[in-house]
């Protein structure tokens, strides 16, 4: 009796464990598993809407339409709806575009259409015959894809379609992907949080990993339509023919998606390498003993690969360049030739070819200017208009590099006949790696919203661009990613949301971070209102928590040099003090922050008039960037009342305080959340704590040793 009661209660917890795994979900799935609506009003409203799914022509990104599409549908509403080339029923969702779809043409949408563009898309209820239906339209096949998407999105999100009537275009056009992988499957300088490269240089091109889709899936969901796979620190290996049939492979996956396929290239590719000297980082494949962009043999160089590249890629968008950057060769100090000979050259290659050239403005140079941050601004401004109408500048949102908080790079407006690029970076090497809650969008607003004033009030930064501002002829964003081969693909449940936000934010910089935040949970993780309430509110408050805890007030890089993730406000093992923490708080006896102003290295000068006197003027300058430009005494009031030194321990401790009630936020949604996933954040939450803890207490007992000043008590 004893024996078979124990096998009854082993097979129930057997039964109850398997459960439990079928059930759980690890996150592979993304904003993309289109689970069934519980709501039963949502499932009234659209399941009488869809009663089949009518798809008129053929062609490789209409299969993953219609696949998509059947997927989705049957998965939100329980059905399996018939998929027809013809409509056989009333109530269909009717799906074409002008050229291949007759339903379509007899809708007199041609004049809204006119205005979309390849990849914009229109949603409407309209009736089809007696019937009402409703319809998504495109000019190309990609913007019906995007408008499928979008589609699931509006359904996931619990939205109505009574009377709908959409119309969507991005408003930027290059909205890129930039990886950080190398060869070997690790990613640049141990920037590899969610695991190693997807790439599997080695198998390819005779086994595709089935995941290359799967990730193209992704992207194409949220509007991204570019790719580049390699990291910036560009090994020329990969313009080898047989690497590049691999990156061909890739771009045959990509392509039905809407995706194109960049590469970042190395600058001294065309030398021998018998002349390279620094491994990978300085060349070369070819068989010239200089990469001189003005040298004949260099350009031709240049456009023979770029030929033999069109050949393997016809779709092929073009290069990213690092130059003349981080031990990376360039044009300056090999050639003694400026960014703009170094842009020419490749753009003269890829011209002919509609391709483009993506070169990066993230320099700095200890030995000419000792204030890293005025660096770009110095070494680019004087060659606006000399850059080939096919060159981006591709710069960084804060003039250093992705601090938790900067003020925007004063490049941007600066350049009114080059089209700037922003770069922003969704990985998280500043802000906790894949170890930390930080909801990106809140941020990345507050860059796209800058004003610049570079045309007067409202030219903001989304303003630059999206090239309404300057009539730039081509407009792009990139964002460095944030996935790698860990099941979840970015390490973080939550670093999702900020992959997910990129490509919003990409395809629409006027979407609002919460409506983004809103979309993510609900897709991702819940429909509980109050639970999506509650998530929602942990995300928005996480970057200024990240902010208050690292780097409040302005201060910037004292994390530990290279790994960058926990701080390190006092001088490293060299006592070596350029670009060292020490170099940018300069805490001191008297207080605390980088002169930047005109009584210091003068980079306030740098930004448009008011924005110049704004930050110049420690009376005007928002508190946000106070430490950023100005070198402030320890006892000078703040808005709240409370001193510099009582101000910064107040954020230090409040930023702390914040992860505590995320942990206790997300305790109270469990219910809600897949057991998985809850457990999996309620881990990193956990990590978060004690890390920003360290931070706090690092700093502010680093900082007491020169305000020699009591930490004040808050509770
Ligand atoms: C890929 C920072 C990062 C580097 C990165 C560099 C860049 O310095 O720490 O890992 O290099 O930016 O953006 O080129």
């Amino acid at each position: 009796m004893k024996h078979l009661l124990k096998n009854i209660l082993l097979a129930s917890y057997l039964v109850v464990s398997i459960c439990k795994i079928v059930s759980a979900d690890d996150g592979y799935g993304l904003w993309m598993s289109c689970k069934k609506l519980d709501d039963t009003t949502e499932l009234k409203e659209y399941q009488p809407i869809f009663s089949s799914i009518v798809i008129e022509g053929q062609s490789e990104t209409l299969g993953i339409v219609r696949e998509e599409i059947k997927k989705g549908l049957d998965g939100l509403l329980g059905t399996n709806l018939p998929v027809n080339n013809t409509l056989t029923t009333g109530n269909a969702l009717v799906i074409g575009t002008l050229k291949q779809s007759q339903l379509i043409q007899k809708l007199d949408l041609s004049s809204k259409l006119a205005s979309l563009g390849r990849e914009g898309f229109l949603i409407k209820s309209t009736k089809i015959g007696d019937n009402p239906s409703v319809v998504i339209a495109a000019n190309d096949d990609i913007g019906l894809l995007y408008g499928t998407f979008h589609l699931l999105r509006i359904m996931q999100t619990g939205q109505s379609f009574k009377d709908i009537d959409i119309s969507s275009k991005p408003k930027i056009q290059y909205r890129l992907l930039d990886h950080w992988d190398k060869l070997d499957g690790t990613i640049s300088d141990q920037r590899g949080y969610a695991g190693k490269s997807l790439w599997k240089w080695d198998e390819l091109p005779v086994t595709v990993d089935p995941r290359y889709k799967d990730y193209a899936r992704a992207n194409a969901s949220i509007g991204i339509n570019g790719v580049v796979p390699n990291s910036v620190n560009a090994d020329p290996t990969l313009l080898k023919p047989e690497y590049l049939k691999k990156v061909a492979k890739l771009a045959d996956v990509f392509r039905p998606y809407g995706i194109r396929v960049f590469l970042s290239v190395n600058f001294s590719s065309p030398i021998s390498a018998k002349f390279s000297h620094d491994g990978n980082r300085k060349g070369g494949i070819g068989n010239l003993n200089t990469s001189d962009p003005c040298d004949p043999e260099v350009r031709q160089w240049w456009k023979d690969k770029a030929k033999e590249i069109y050949q393997l890629i016809p779709d092929f968008g073009g290069f990213l360049v690092k130059a003349s950057s981080e031990g990376m060769p360039g044009p300056q100090q090999e050639y003694n030739r400026t960014h703009a000979d170094g842009a020419n050259m490749l753009a003269e290659a890829l011209a002919p070819y509609g391709g483009i050239v993506m070169w990066r403005s993230f320099v700095y140079n200890a030995d000419v200017d000792p204030d890293r941050s005025k660096r770009a601004y110095l070494e680019f401004v004087p060659f606006d208009g000399k850059f080939s109408p096919n060159i981006f500048i591709q710069t960084k949102n804060g003039p250093i590099d992705f601090q938790p908080r900067e003020p925007l790079n004063s490049l941007f407006g600066a350049m009114p006949k080059t089209p700037l690029m922003l770069e922003l970076q969704i990985m998280q090497e500043y802000l906790g790696h894949s170890k930390h809650l930080v909801y990106l969008a809140p941020m990345w607003k507050e860059y796209l919203e800058s004003d610049t004033h570079a045309k007067g009030q409202g030219s903001t930064l989304a303003s630059v661009i999206d090239g309404s501002t300057h009539n730039y002829k081509m407009t792009g964003i990139a964002g460095v990613t944030n996935t790698g081969d860990d099941r979840n693909w970015c390490g973080h449940l939550f670093g999702q949301a900020n992959w997910y936000a990129f490509g919003r934010l990409a395809w629409d910089h006027s979407l609002a971070a919460e409506q983004i935040a809103d979309e993510w949970i609900k897709e991702t993780l819940t429909r509980d209102a109050n639970a999506v309430s509650t998530i929602k509110s942990m995300m928005m408050g996480s970057r200024e928590a990240c902010v208050n805890y690292m780097t409040p007030l302005g201060l910037h890089h004292i994390m530990q040099e290279g790994f960058h993730y926990g701080p390190q406000p006092s001088l490293d093992k060299s006592g070596r003090v350029d670009w060292t923490s020490v170099y940018y708080h300069r805490a001191d006896a008297n207080g605390l922050g980088f002169d930047r102003s005109s009584t210091g290295s003068n980079a306030t000068s740098q930004y448009f008039s008011p924005v110049r006197e704004m930050f110049d003027d420690v009376n005007k300058c928002p508190e946000k960037y106070l430490l950023w430009f100005h070198h402030v005494p320890w006892d000078r009031k703040l808005q709240s009342g409370r001193t510099l030194w009582d101000e910064l321990c107040y954020r230090y401790y409040t930023g702390v305080d914040y992860v505590k009630e995320m942990e206790l936020k997300w305790a109270a949604v469990e219910k809600d959340i897949d057991p998985e996933i809850y457990l999996h954040v309620k881990e990193k939450l956990a990590t978060q704590e004690k890390d920003a803890a360290i931070w706090r207490d690092t700093c502010v007992s680093y900082f007491q040793k020169f305000s020699n000043r009591p930490v004040p008590a808050y509770k």
